[in-house]
């Protein structure tokens, strides 16, 4: 078995070591170049993204790319990790929906509010941010995770994207959203892959 993360420090692919360190199974990282979003930067020729971002995961040859299917994919090739609900787990629609909303709701309502991009609702496929937080914020109140009380791969990608807006005026900082965070980021897998990230 052969497991790869196409990685650039300083970018979503950081949160993949972490998933990965959680996961425990082994793995190499390949650094590469992308675009960054001040002008600077190149994509790299040796990544198999077909836009040039990372993070990609190529794993036994074949490469995998998107936050939220990288997840699923890993989580489903190991399983015994328990980083998330398998088919036939009551969890697992839930897991599959919070997945798909990270990347569908949570990341264009968090982009487009930073950029100031007003678009109008019901053009919109996602809610304004208040509107995300106050469901993030309810559904932490019937649990440690967002999928109750087990860690799992939806909190590394939520956990880790409220971290990198924690200080930014468009984030909604509640009490039980700053002890989410710190729970999640307090985790042993998180400084292991802090240690090995290249940035
Ligand atoms: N939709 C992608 C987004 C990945 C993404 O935009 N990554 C940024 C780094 S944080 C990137 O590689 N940007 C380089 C570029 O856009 O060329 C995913 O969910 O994986």
């Amino acid at each position: 078995m052969t497991l790869t993360l196409i990685h650039a420090p300083r970018a979503r692919s950081s949160g993949f070591i972490w998933l990965l360190e959680e996961l425990g199974v082994p793995y190499d990282i390949k650094v590469v170049g992308i675009r960054r979003g001040d002008g600077s930067g190149a994509s790299d020729p040796g990544n198999p993204h077909p836009h040039g971002k990372v993070p990609v995961i190529i794993h036994d040859g074949v490469a995998i790319h998107e936050q939220t299917a990288i997840c699923l994919y890993l989580t489903d090739a190991f399983p015994e990790a328990g980083l998330g609900p398998v088919v036939g787990d009551a969890k697992r629609g839930p897991y599959v929906s919070w997945l798909a909303y990270y990347s569908g709701v949570i990341e264009p309502a968090f982009v487009s509010k930073f950029l100031k991009h007003d678009v109008p609702r019901g053009t919109a496929g996602w809610v304004p941010v208040e509107e995300t937080m106050a469901y993030v914020n309810r559904t932490l109140e019937t649990g440690d995770y967002i999928l109750g009380d087990t860690f799992s791969s939806v909190d590394v990608l939520f956990a880790g994207a409220f971290k990198l807006f924690w200080d930014s005026p468009i984030m909604i900082r509640t009490d039980a959203l700053a002890a989410y965070v710190k729970r999640c980021t307090e985790r042993r897998a998180l400084a292991r892959a802090a240690a090995k990230d290249n940035g």
